[in-house]
């Protein structure tokens, strides 16, 4: 094993959180090895990594399913309103240090594999990521069930059990490949099957209309295809292990039932190409990153997981209240995160119409106070649309219920509200016009919700002013905001345990659940002797990343160095080609003058690109070969490395975010909605360089502006500049290093013999437009980055800031989040589990 700097105390027991799961190292032990021979069917001499930690998931999970049984049936017993979580995604990460750290058993579980002659943290390491969702949205769904069952909210997440998540990323030659995902090839421990609350689906097919004796109409859907839906379970452990809720993930089957005829057929073989189709459904998340990919089988993983939680929600609220519908929305609230959920309104109301019978009128009044929407997004690519054609063919049902909720809104609303105003009508309208007839699922969220949010103040104005304005002006008090929050668990507690025992040296305990507490540690950010502890477990944090990065990447680096960090999902509007081009400055500045005065510096990147997104791609390729360039050149001195870590994830996050000095949150202002990630890394300690977008403002605000560096136009000045023309070209011309920076594409200095290979990111910023604003931008991110270099060279400064930023986050813990969305949105009461 590695030896152990000064500061690797293992945390005490005291720091871990009291739950009242008593188990003793020994017991502990001794479940860890029964599991190993009972449940795996292995023993200690032939048991390897991975089985050991298969044996220790299973032992954690003894203790935790019997909490979730309690739960549940506590839950029934009180009859409780509860939050139903809609999300096509739920990016989890690993589970068994997080579920230990919230059941308190980290030590424990720790001692007992020392005394197995085990690596706690190499067994950690065995845990495959689960990885279902893209970025920020759906970690953000993780983060959220975190907390509620944390507060002892009655809550659960409902999505999709993907075959494979999203993609494994690998550089062949500095280009992204994708691998594909398999969490669960040879079983995944966390999991548990639920048989008994199977769901059946139909798709497809023709409604037919039929007349009653008293000449009513009823609409009978005639499905063409039948799917069976399968649910999972994962346990949702709060910190503190009193609540443990439920994420429920649906995996899509064949239907027996609908397989028959066709065996009976004699179509052995077409049945089985039929399995082959339904089991497509759950086979594999998209991995686009806000842009909307219109495919046919995304809007049925759509519709299979909506249906299938709806049908779970409804057998439910039956089992105790029968077939009276009227307690239905007191029992039940649904949140849809963005709008991918949003055919969860009408096929509501189908059920509500069509089999339950109720009337039209009724069920709308039911829906309306059932559903609520968060918006992630502004960015139109992301907005999505489904043409009336694909819903007619998969979901014919369904299009006539919208058909229906669109022409009583046009009228009973709009007409009333703008009278004779087609103009209004034809915005609002879920269905818009043209050469091909489109279904908004953005209006049709809108419309069919009590509340609708947006996840950062600034982002939550633009919902009202820019994206929504008509519907903002219908009904004012639907539109609020939820500034997002990410849970302190896993993104400090866990993550960082060096910093989390120094906190707890001087914080009350319970900060991992009362996160304002930290605001006690801005009395100590100018305490020297806290200043040195403080920053002595950052040095020791970007050791440990200094190490990930040689084993990825074979590159060296300086632990001493300022570790500047961007991690998130690539795409434009996040403008990490501006942080390339900043980078490439700083290399030139250091050519022309070895004495350029600057602290020695890593730049480290981690993000996927969606594999369909060119320019992203390249965007990877260019940093990849300038990384290349960059570190080989000992004219530079080591002064400058770049490193790009391959597959980022949750699970290299964790590695990452407490090793940062740097923060880059550089979207152009007003595309981000929020950011989570700016909230991580300013909670372990990174100062924030970024644009007034997202909840950079929020942070900036509370960390105060000393605090944070920024920089870049402002929501206001991009919309002037943007309506004045914006070129590009002018600041090329005006400012000599942008030019030769950009020129510098053009040649084959970063990609020798291949001269112009990535000329795209200059055309991109030049002839394409450059969309976001990244060379209006560039003169005042340098500017930043001096700043930021002046303050890292001063020590004390330095770690005043890095300390203000722990000690100021308080705000974004998840928990807030939560209690917000109770407040304003569900209404919810806690319950506790005995
Ligand atoms: C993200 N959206 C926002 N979408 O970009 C980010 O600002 C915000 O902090 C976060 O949500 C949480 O609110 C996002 O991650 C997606 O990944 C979608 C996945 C499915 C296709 C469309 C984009």
């Amino acid at each position: 094993s590695k030896a152990k700097s000064p500061a690797t105390k293992k945390p005490s027991a005291a720091t871990e959180v009291k739950s009242n799961l008593d188990v003793t190292v020994d017991e502990f032990q001794q479940s860890i090895v029964r599991h190993l021979h009972v449940s795996l069917g292995t023993d200690e001499n032939k048991a390897n990594s991975k089985a050991w930690w298969t044996a220790t998931c299973a032992a954690v999970n003894e203790l935790v399913f019997e909490r979730a049984t309690q739960t549940q049936k506590t839950h029934y017993k009180k009859d409780t309103r509860a939050v139903h979580y809609l999300s096509l995604e739920f990016l989890m990460g690993r589970l068994l240090k997080n579920n230990l750290t919230n059941v308190g058993l980290t030590e424990i579980a720790q001692q007992a594999l020392d005394k197995l002659g085990l690596d706690f943290h190499k067994i950690c390491e065995e845990e495959p990521d689960l990885a279902l969702g893209n970025g920020g949205l759906g970690r953000l769904a993780a983060c959220y069930v975190d907390s509620l069952a944390t507060l002892d909210f009655p809550a659960i997440g409902y999505g999709i059990h993907y075959e494979h998540g999203l993609f494994t990323q690998a550089f062949l030659e500095g280009r992204q490949v994708e691998r594909p995902d398999s969490w669960r090839e040879y079983g995944n421990p966390w999991e548990i099957c639920r048989p008994e609350s199977v769901q059946e689906i139909p798709l497809y097919g023709y409604v037919e209309t039929k007349y009653d004796d008293k000449g009513q109409i009823h609409k009978e859907w005639h499905p063409g295809r039948i799917i069976k839906g399968v649910p999972w379970d994962i346990p949702v452990v709060g910190y503190g292990a009193k609540t443990v809720n439920i994420l429920r993930l649906w995996e899509s089957r064949a239907s027996d039932f609908f397989n028959w005829d066709v065996f009976n057929a004699g179509g052995y073989l077409d049945a089985q190409v039929e399995n082959v189709q339904a089991e497509t459904i759950s086979k594999v998340l998209y991995p686009n990153d806000n842009t909307d990919a219109g495919k046919e089988l995304r809007l049925i993983q759509q519709y299979f997981f909506c249906a299938c939680s709806i049908k779970d929600i409804v057998r439910r609220y039956k089992r105790a209240h029968g077939d009276d519908w009227s307690k239905f929305a007191e029992q039940v609230v649904m949140q849809l995160n963005d709008t991918h959920p949003a055919i969860a309104i009408p096929e509501m109301m189908r059920i509500l119409v069509d089999r339950a019978e109720l009337k039209w009128d009724q069920a709308w009044t039911i829906c309306q106070k059932v559903f609520a929407y968060t918006n992630h997004t502004l960015l139109p690519e992301a907005l999505e649309k489904w043409s009336v054609r694909l819903f007619e063919k998969v979901l014919p049902r369904h299009l006539e219920i919208i058909y229906e909720i669109n022409s009583r809104f046009l009228e009973d609303v709009v007409e009333v509200a703008f009278p004779g105003d087609d103009s209004v009508k034809r915005k609002l309208s879920i269905i818009e016009e043209g050469h091909e007839k489109m279904v908004r699922m953005g209006n049709l969220s809108v419309i069919g919700s009590f509340k609708v949010n947006g996840v950062a103040e600034i982002h939550s104005k633009l919902v009202k002013k820019d994206l929504f304005p008509e519907f903002n002006s219908l009904w004012p008090d639907k539109f609020t905001n939820v500034t997002n929050g990410v849970t302190p668990r896993r993104w400090l507690k866990s993550c960082n345990p060096k910093l989390s025992n120094l906190i707890s040296e001087h914080v009350d305990a319970d900060w991992p659940v009362h996160l304002n507490k930290l605001s006690k540690l801005a009395d100590l950010a100018t305490d020297s002797k806290f200043q040195k502890a403080y920053m002595q477990i950052k040095l020791e944090n970007k050791i440990e990343l200094a190490k990930v990065i040689k084993e990825l990447t074979g590159v060296e680096v300086d632990p001493t160095a300022l570790f500047d960090i961007q991690i998130k999902r690539l795409h434009e509007y996040k403008r990490q080609q501006l942080n390339l081009i900043h980078i490439m400055a700083l290399y030139r500045r250091l050519l022309q003058n070895p004495d350029y005065d600057m602290p020695k510096r890593v730049f480290i990147f981690g993000a996927k690109a969606a594999p369909g997104y060119y320019m992203a791609k390249e965007i990877i390729y260019a940093i990849n070969k300038v990384a290349d360039k960059v570190n080989n050149d000992e004219r530079i001195k080591d002064k400058l490395k770049i490193v790009f870590l391959p597959n980022y994830r949750v699970s290299l996050a964790e590695k990452m975010i407490p090793a940062a000095d740097v923060s880059e949150q550089i979207s152009l202002a007003g595309k981000e909605a929020s950011g989570t990630g700016n909230m991580k890394l300013a909670l372990n300690g990174a100062v924030t360089i970024g644009t007034l977008d997202g909840a950079n403002i929020e942070i900036a605000e509370e960390a105060g502006e000393d605090n944070v560096v920024i920089f870049g136009l402002t929501v206001d000045e991009v919309k002037e500049l943007k309506s004045a023309g914006y070129n590009p070209w002018d600041y090329y011309y005006a400012n000599n290093e942008i030019k030769a920076v950009l020129d510098w594409f053009d040649c084959d200095y970063f990609t020798p013999g291949k001269p112009g290979e990535l000329a795209e990111i200059k055309r991109s910023l030049l002839d394409y437009g450059d969309t976001y604003l990244s060379l209006a931008d560039f003169a005042s991110y340098s500017e930043a980055h001096k700043k930021i270099d002046k303050l890292f060279q001063d020590e004390k400064t330095w770690a005043k800031m890095a300390i203000m930023n722990t000690a100021t986050m308080g705000k974004f813990n998840s928990d807030r989040s939560i209690l917000d969305y109770v407040q304003n949105i569900w209404n919810l009461d806690t319950c506790d589990i005995k």
